[in-house]
Formats: C-alpha cells, structure tokens, sequence
C-alpha cells in the first residue's frame, strides 16, 4: 500500500510538474484526484486494509491528496502568472514608433477675417451683439428710415417670407432693436448672415455676411467717426494705410459716406490690385439719421451716434488676395488649406 501511494505521488508531481497549460493541469488533476483518478480508487480499496492498519493508512492517502493538491495550486499559480507576462509582453507600445500624422482642421479665412474685425473693435470696448437672420419689415426698413416703395428698398430687394417678415438684408436691424431697448450709451458690432436677392458672380452672392457697427453717446461727431474708422483701417490692413472719405448717401445715416483705404499691395501709387487708382473701398457710414434715433425711441437732441457697415466677404477676399467670391463657398480643402 505504501509503495503504491508513492509510487502515485511520484507520478503525480511529474505530471503536474510538466503541465504547461492549464488544460493539462486540469488532465492531471482529474487523472489523480478525480471521481476515477487513481488516489480515488486507492481510497476505495481501503476496504481491503486490515482493520488496525486502516487509520494510518488513511492518514497517509489524505496526506498525498494534500500534497498533490497544494502541487497543483503551485503550478496553477506559477502558470498564470507566466501566462500574464507573456500577454502583457506582447500588448507593449512601442513608444519609438513614428507616430500617425494628425490632421486637423483651421479656420475658413471668412472666420478669420471675423475674428480680425471683432479683435479690434472689442479692443476699442464695443460689445459683439448676433440677431434674427429672419427679420420683420419693420426693424429691416422700416426703422431704418426706409420706408415702402423707397428706391433704397428696390436696391437690396429680398426674400420675403410673407408681406411683414424677411430675410434680412443688413444687420442694422440688430442695432435698432438694441437702440429700442433704450440702454445708453452704445458701443456695439453686429456681425451675421444677409439676403439679397443678387445673382452670384465673384463679387456678388445671394447669401453673404456683413459687421456693422454703431456708437451711440452724447457729444458723438462725425470727427469720432473718422478718427474710429482710421484706426481700423491701420489696424487691420497697416499701419501705414491712409483713408479717404467721400460723399454717399445712406437712407439711414446723414452725412454718409464711403470709406476707401490707400492701396496696401503698391502703398497708393497704383497697380493691378487697385485697377491703377491707388485706392480700395472697403466699407460704408455716417452719422445716424434723427429720424432713425426718433424710430428707435432715443431723442436725437440728446443723443447722436455714427454707424457703419463692413462686407466680411470683401475684407476676407482682399486680406488673402483671392480674386472670386465663390471660392470661398465651394469648401475645395485645396484652396481652403492655404489659409
Ligand atoms: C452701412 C453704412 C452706413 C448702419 C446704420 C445703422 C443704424 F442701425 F444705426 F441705423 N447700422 N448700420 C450703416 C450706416 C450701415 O453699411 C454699409
């Protein structure tokens, strides 16, 4: 009987000893210990022991059991924990490796511009004020001192919705509803979408964006106007650039005018850029009607103001020296990377 216990716990360790997966192990375990592993059936043949033999030999079949069991928690241990370095082994990141090429996306020089534009206006504390792309007739033309079959409305026709709302074909109606709101004085910058009813070409399009902007205090004139736009100007385009006001008409404003800056490309003398004049317009103005203050609810004894209007389209174009429009809305990566 003793020789057979041993030889099975001989033959036990070798086995659990080989295993080298825990399939094995598992093979070895049910050989030995299992419902019909060989300690099994010797435990069964107990029976033919003498009696007064019977505890010790008892004593020694559990402690082979035991000892094949603690053998086999061993390996199964020592198994796994091979079995994870090999894993962890074979998950490393090589961190030398040359890594992927990120691409990622920049602004569209419309953007650009924008952020330009607002840089230097919120940099003189005007506030950045959006509205309704969808506007009523009111705060469109209306209070803007254009009223029904005013040639200025023929000029910037537009979509209607129906006869009381369109959309809108300026962002000056922002202004007027923040005038309306009747909080003084006002320093503020509308930038947004607009709507004409143009055919598109490279410099027209039917949907196109504007940055207005209006001051509103006592004491404004027409010379806070000049020295604000001129500042502008040498901000955005150098600080070399001249401007040049000339007589316009605006229904809104009075005087108005338009606004030309000194050709940045050949600093005025003339060249292809400024088709020979020297000059480039870039933007319209005045000083705001009284009768549009009066509209607005502010008493144009009190209070007067100036306003003006950028196309965004247009300073984007010439900043980046691009010489179609529809460049700018075709979303070619090609061309859009450039900037
Ligand atoms: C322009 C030119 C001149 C303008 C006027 C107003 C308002 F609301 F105060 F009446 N906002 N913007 C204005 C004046 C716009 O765009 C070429």
């Amino acid at each position: 009987m003793k020789e057979k216990l041993e030889a099975i716990l001989n033959e036990a360790m070798e086995r659990i000893e080989a295993s080298d997966a825990p399939e094995k192990l598992n093979e070895a375990r049910v050989n030995f210990l299992g419902k019909k592993g060989k300690l099994t059936a010797l435990k069964k043949s107990m029976k033919d022991v003498v009696p007064e033999d019977r505890p010790k030999v008892g004593q020694m079949v559990n402690e082979v059991s035991e000892k094949i069991e603690k053998k086999l928690e061993v390996v199964r241990t020592d198994l796994e924990r091979k079995l994870r370095e090999k894993k962890l082994e074979a998950e490393v990141i090589d961190v030398t490796l040359p890594a992927k090429k990120n691409v990622i996306g920049h602004r569209h020089p419309n953007t650009i511009a924008l952020e330009e534009v607002e840089r230097i206006f919120v940099g003189m504390g005007y506030e950045v004020v959006e509205g309704p792309e969808i506007e009523l007739d009111l705060y469109n033309f209306e209070k803007l001192n254009i009223p029904a079959n005013h040639p200025a409305k023929d000029e910037q026709d537009t979509f209607y919705i129906n006869s009381d709302i369109v959309l809108r074909t300026q962002t000056s109606p922002v202004q007027a509803r923040v005038m309306e709101q009747g909080k003084l004085p006002i320093r503020m910058i509308a930038p947004g979408r607009v709507f004409r009813s143009d055919e598109v070409d490279a410099t027209h399009s039917p949907s196109f964006h504007q940055i207005e902007g209006l001051v509103i205090d006592k004491h404004i004139t027409f010379a806070d106007l000049k020295g604000t736009l001129e500042e502008f100007a040498k901000e955005l385009f150098g600080e070399e650039t001249r401007t040049k006001f000339r007589p316009h008409h605006f229904p809104f404003t009075e005087p108005s005018a338009e606004v030309d800056v000194s050709c940045f490309k050949c600093g005025g003398t003339g060249c292809r850029f400024c088709k020979g004049s020297g000059w480039i317009e870039i933007l319209g103005c005045g000083m705001v009607h009284p009768h549009v203050l009066e509209m607005c609810g502010i008493d144009p004894d009190e209070y007067t103001g100036f306003a003006f209007g950028v196309g965004l389209e247009r300073i984007a174009l010439l900043k980046y020296e691009i010489d179609d429009m529809r460049l700018l809305y075709e979303n070619d990566y090609r061309f859009l990377k450039q900037f």
